[in-house]
């Protein structure tokens, strides 16, 4: 008979090996915290389940498993239907000019203060555990806990929605989601329902050429603009209705990636963005936002050549200037991942008094969404509760019950009016929410489009037409990769047919890559116009030369030279950036015979994840190293991404005249130590074209 541990005395097993894996147990004593079941009774033994005899069957008696494997069975709760990946952080947000002229709100009329936040950026298509690197466009979620009630800044990373109507909002998710026979793509917009639907659907095109961008590729999270795309309102202590359209300007200024970047960066790190955010926060270096603003009014929005309640729309910064009034710091990671980042609960209607919506109709699909989604994945009315959730300012009323109320109210009267219980809470019409008096034409009901919502080329024409060549370049390698995935023919042909009533010279381009003919143009709903270009709406062209907040990878091997490796080091480092060292291994000996550790092995860093790359390599493992393809990819990768590279002679000898890789410019020797770190805050786009064929 096989001999079995007696765990039923504590004392006997303590601090001892054993169990198939020889596991060492540390037990609690009289002053270390004690497990307990959900009813605080102590855990003696959480190895092992109440058996009848060592090899005998578990008994139901066995109350400590049951509630554990309860509790793990009832682990996850649904996934957000749409933005299900994503990641967050708390912060705070400080006015810095009042806006008392045109609001109420304290949120926007109090200066210096520093109010809390919890931010949550998003991808949108993907499950949770999709990759952070897809084509697309990006949740940009602010929750503001002011003093008036939450105000939850829901917004995106692009200025402009693919739809006009919320009532289209299940198709669009539809066709982008994988499709329902097969269950794939995972989070990619590159398959025939999604182009299908979108080609069918003229009011997409601005968004999808944004899509078709870089935009949709961002550096980091840190890196990328938001935008609330609809117009709110404000309203001050007269009454006065001021449209507003909110942006957030990333302090880093806006990057991205490029497409092969990011197919890559996809396998070599799935959550490229989330340890980003992680690990700039770990270092200090917070992530911060200006907010802005573009103000108008009802008299000045009729002069404008499109209706800036179509959501498809953008008001060009250069016809309504963004006036900064505030800040966002992202100062903490949060403790737990799903008390907070997957509870939190963000609802377009949440505004305090002051802030108002306009008439957009997508808005108004929004305004009944988002608390809908909510009590379907938190899964009660009070999930409002939850700490994330809750104001952080005094709040009351009378509503009651419900699944996990967590609140006693300790009176008779939950109903209004009443006059028993003088302590329960009234309205105020002093300090309440108003809405504008806005006064109505005598319309006609019915389901209408207005006719001002019908032209959707222009401003998808002027973005276009707006870009540097490489942007442009970008452009229509991402429509010709997309439509590449398209399998069927008529799909792509429609799409073509809308590319020529964008711009002709793009349909040329995709049409050839394609290998297809052009076909007739769709005939446009308004006259398409030629808007004035706009420097705004551009990627590379408004992408700072810097290298704060950036990342420089730096190869080293057994016997490299500590003293040029620290020289790099502390150059990128005073210049904002921050530095990996990469390794065959994870220790390293260096020529002064100091063992350090390294950030990351070779294998598992490809240059992708790096802005600009430096190696620092001794003859005999350059000689090495020159047989292994992830450090041949290593310096392919960071070339053709157009990046700085600064190598030492037996890098040069032995890696870089094996590659297709010219000494231009932005390929330096080490002792360029100057120009390596000027390079490195840009990119050289020259090199591109010759490197990849682009559309
Ligand atoms: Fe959303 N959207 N959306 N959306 N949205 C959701 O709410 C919806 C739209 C945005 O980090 C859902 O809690 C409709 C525009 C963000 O938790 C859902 C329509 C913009 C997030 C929903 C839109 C957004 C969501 C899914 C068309 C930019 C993530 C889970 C009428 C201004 C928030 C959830 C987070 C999430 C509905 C269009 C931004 C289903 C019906 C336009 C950033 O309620």
């Amino acid at each position: 008979m096989k001999k079995s541990i007696d765990h039923t005395d504590p004392a006997k097993t303590m601090n001892t090996t054993y169990g198939t894996g020889g596991e060492t147990h540390q037990r609690a004593d009289a002053d270390t915290a004690a497990l307990t079941t959900q009813q605080g009774v102590v855990i003696a033994d959480n190895q092992n389940s109440l058996k009848a005899g060592s090899l005998g069957p578990t008994l139901l008696e066995d109350f400590v498993l049951r509630e554990k494997i309860t509790h793990f069975d009832h682990e996850r709760i649904p996934e957000r239907v749409v933005h299900a990946r994503g990641s967050a952080a708390h912060g705070y947000f400080e006015l810095t000019e009042s806006l008392e002229a045109y609001t109420t709100a304290k949120i926007l009329t109090e200066t210096g203060k520093q109010t809390p936040l919890f931010t949550r950026f998003s991808e949108v298509s993907g499950s949770k555990g999709a990759k952070d690197t897809a084509r697309e466009v990006r949740g940009f979620a602010v929750k503001v806990y002011t003093d008036e009630g939450i105000w939850d800044l829901v917004g995106n990373n692009m200025p402009i929605f693919f739809i006009q109507d919320g009532i289209k909002f299940p198709d669009l998710v539809h066709a982008l989601k994988p499709e329902p026979d097969r269950g794939f793509p995972q989070a990619s917009s590159a398959h025939d329902t999604f182009w299908d639907f979108v080609s069918l659907t003229p009011e997409t095109m601005h968004n999808l050429i944004w899509t078709m961008s870089d935009r949709a590729l961002p550096r980091s999270y840190r890196m990328m603009e938001g935008f609330g795309i609809h117009s709110f309102r404000l309203l001050n202590k007269d009454g006065k209705s001021t449209f507003m359209r909110y942006h957030w300007k990333p302090v880093l200024g806006v990057q991205s990636t490029t497409w092969d970047e990011a197919v890559k960066i996809g396998g070599a790190d799935p959550d490229y963005h989330r340890r980003d955010l992680f690990e700039s926060i770990e270092m200090g270096a917070f992530p911060e936002w200006e907010f802005g603003v573009q103000l108008f009014t009802e008299e000045e929005a009729a002069q404008f050549p499109f209706d800036h309640l179509d959501a498809t729309k953008l008001i060009p910064e250069e016809l309504v200037p963004v006036k900064i009034v505030g800040k966002m710091v992202l100062n903490r990671y949060p403790d737990n991942f799903f008390a907070e980042t997957e509870q939190v609960a963000f609802c377009a209607s949440h505004v305090p008094p002051g802030i108002d919506f306009s008439n957009d109709p997508l808005l108004h699909g929004r305004l009944f969404s988002y608390l809908d989604t909510q009590l379907k994945r938190l899964g009660s009315p009070n999930f409002a509760q939850i700490p994330i959730n809750a104001p952080k300012c005094p709040f009351a009323n009378n509503q009651q019950d419900g699944h996990m109320q967590m609140q006693v109210p300790k009176t008779r009267a939950l109903y209004d009016p009443q006059s028993l219980d003088p302590t329960r809470p009234r309205e105020s019409v002093k300090r309440g929410f108003e809405s504008f008096k806005e006064q109505l034409d005598d319309g006609v009901k019915g389901r209408v489009r207005a006719e001002s919502f019908a032209d959707h080329y222009s401003q998808s024409r002027m973005f276009y037409r707006s870009q540097t060549p490489t942007d442009k370049a970008h452009i229509a390698s991402a429509f010709t990769f997309e439509l590449g995935k398209v399998d069927t023919p008529h799909i792509r042909t429609r799409m073509l047919g809308h590319l020529i009533n964008i711009d002709e010279s793009l349909a040329n381009r995709v049409a050839d890559a394609l290998g297809m003919e052009l076909p007739e143009a769709p005939t446009p709903q308004a006259p398409i116009q030629d808007l004035p270009e706009s420097k705004a709406v551009q990627t590379i062209g408004v992408t700072p030369k810097t290298l704060n907040g950036r990342m420089v990878g730096i190869l080293v091997a057994k016997g490299s030279k500590r003293s040029e490796i620290e020289k790099y080091e502390s150059a990128a480092k005073v210049e904002g950036a921050s530095v990996k060292i990469v390794a065959p291994g994870r220790e390293v000996v260096l020529d002064d015979g100091t063992r350090i550790q390294s950030d990351e092995r070779i294998e598992g860093a490809p240059s992708v994840l790096f802005d600009a790359v430096v190696s620092i390599i001794m003859p005999e493992q350059a000689k090495k190293l020159a047989h292994d393809s992830s450090t041949l990819d290593w310096f392919t990768d960071a070339y053709v991404h157009c990046k700085a590279i600064a190598y030492c002679g037996a890098t040069d000898e032995f890696i870089l005249s094996k590659l297709p890789i010219k000494k231009d410019a932005f390929v330096t020797p080490l002792s360029d130590i100057e120009d390596f770190i000027n390079n490195a805050k840009t990119r050289l786009w020259e090199r591109e074209p010759k490197v990849r064929d682009l559309a």
